[in-house]
Parts: C-alpha cells; structure tokens; sequence
C-alpha cells in the first residue's frame, strides 16, 4: 500500500492472502439523536438494530416519472456513450448503471441537496456529509443480472481507503419492486459483523467489479453462517419508496428475468470526518466518479 501523508490504522482488515475470521464491527450505524433531524427514536432505534431502515413515498408518483425520464435520457444519451461512467451489462450490453448521475443530471443534483434525503443522512451519520458515490441502477427486465452478496464498506474501505463504516446509502425505487423482479435482499443485523475477505484486489479491479464481483465477496461458508444468525429480508416496495442502509449490511440482488425493470437512484452519503485516505487493500485508490474525493460538504 502506498502511504503519502499520516498513517491511518486499518481498523477493518481484509483482502488478506488467506481467509480470516469475521469480528464484530466496533463503529455504530447510528451517530446522531431524534434532535438531529426528521427520523424519530424508533426509526433511528430500528436502523440501528438492523443496518436499515425504509421510508415509503419519500418521492411523490409525478417526481418519479421525472426521474424515470432522466434515466431514460441519460441510458440514450449518445455523448456517454462508451464513457466509463456507463457500466454495461456483460450479455446483453444493455445500460447497467451510470455513475456520477448527481453531476450530469440537474433533477439528480437537486435530490441529493433535497431536504427529505440530506436531512435524514446528516442525522444517521451525525455529521456535515458528501457524496462518496451517486449511481442509477437499470436492472433492465429479462436480462438484469443482479449483485452477489457483498459488504459495500469492505470494498469502499479496500479500494476507496474509507477508514470506518460511517457512511450510508439510500437506494430510491423507481420502478415497483417486487419480490420477483430483482428485488435487493438484506441480513438484518448483519451490518454488526466485519467479514474480511480473502484475495487480494487486482489492478483495476473497478472495471470487473462493476459488472460482476468476484473478488471482495465473503465465502459461501461465511454467507451461510450470516443467514443461518440474521435471515434474509427483501425490499419490495413501490417507486417511490426509499431504503437507507448502512455500509456494511451484507445485500445483494438476483438476476432479473422478468418483464419489469427494477430500476433505482443510489446515493452513498459519507461522513465528512471519515474522508477517504490511501485504499487500505489496493494499489491505487479508484476513479472519482467511483469514489468522490471532493469532502465539501453538502448543505441545502
Ligand atoms: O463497488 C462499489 O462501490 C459498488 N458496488 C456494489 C455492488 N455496491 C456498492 C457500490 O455501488
Ligand atoms: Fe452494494
């Protein structure tokens, strides 16, 4: 690991040669008070306890058709085309995600400065935030390959050098999710345990990753031991509707066979006193429009 500037500890190890036990993470998922903002005691209690927490109708039906509108622009736009901000899927080549939506989309801009949503970061995180990364999601009907389970901190703190797990997302829907269509599915409680993973990252690993992750995924014995102590629940919700989830909830999402996208607006909020420092498990830290390096924080 390259080291310019003050040495952090890596508190959370992973990407080791060889498989290490999990450990429980010592950072809370909840750092601000009922004080801090919209969210009440027990909501704020319920996503500690759980690593989420969901709002229903955060976007009314009208601003989701806009929304829909400016993905729909965005995955036709011909000036992106072959940028490195579209991921594509690996059969189809259908448009899989845009990256860094919140800087060419003014209306995706405007969400992330919206009251409803930076509100309730500032006051899961307890602090000023940025935006660490801001993507759509298409989920395309038939050929929608999904997510593997995964922590999202375990790859943010080995590639993008994020310290702690004080960073959280909030995945808006855009289409109905239904159980069938690709639906995200979560650990309830999971977020409470760091699951190193064993491999190291290879050079440029964001080019495969973003497509299929191989590398930085728990073994098949650890992933049966989360579920066997956490369960699995899954987000089905109207569009509209929003999940917020904790960096380090272990999700992921089945392929999409069906008719109906599952199409989504993701926005990972960090906190401005865990700013990213050198990757703790890379060569080199990843592209900003993956791993934002401008800490401003965010005000309305
Ligand atoms: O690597 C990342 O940053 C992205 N990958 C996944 C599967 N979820 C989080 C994040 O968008
Ligand atoms: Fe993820």
């Amino acid at each position: 690991m390259m080291l310019t500037g003050t040495r952090v500890a890596d508190a959370y190890p992973t990407r080791t040669a060889g498989e290490r036990e999990p450990f429980d993470r010592t950072h809370p998922a909840v750092w601000g008070t009922e004080q801090d903002g919209p969210l009440d005691a027990a909501t704020l209690a319920s996503h500690e306890s759980n690593g989420f927490s969901v709002v229903e109708q955060l976007l009314s039906p009208a601003e989701v058709q806009g929304y829909w509108q400016e993905l729909t622009r965005l995955s036709n736009d011909q000036e992106l085309a072959g940028d490195e901000r579209v991921v594509t899927e690996k059969k189809s080549g259908e448009v899989r995600s845009v990256f860094e939506v919140h800087r060419l989309s003014e209306l995706i801009t405007e969400l992330v400065h919206d009251s409803r949503v930076l509100d309730r970061a500032r006051q899961i995180l307890g602090d000023d935030v940025y935006v660490h990364q801001c993507r759509v999601n298409y989920m395309p009907g038939f050929e929608g390959a999904g997510f593997y389970w995964h922590s999202d901190f375990e790859t943010w703190h080995a590639e993008d050098g994020m310290p702690v797990p004080r960073a959280v997302s909030c995945s808006i829907a855009l289409t109905d999710n239904y159980p069938f269509n690709g639906g995200l599915m979560v650990m309830p409680g999971s977020h409470r345990v760091f699951v190193p993973c064993a491999g190291e990252t290879p050079r440029n690993h964001y080019r495969d990753s973003l497509r299929e992750q191989e590398i930085g995924v728990p073994s098949k014995h650890e992933i049966t031991k989360l579920a066997a102590e956490y369960g699995i629940e899954q987000f089905t919700g109207q569009a509209g509707s929003a999940l917020w989830f904790d960096s380090n909830v272990m999700h992921g999402s089945g392929n999409n066979i069906t008719p109906y996208p599952r199409s989504n607006i993701f926005i990972v909020f960090n906190s401005v006193t865990n700013a990213l420092v050198e990757p703790f498990a890379a060569d080199e830290p990843r592209p900003n429009f993956i791993a934002n390096r401008d800490f401003t924080p965010l005000s309305r």
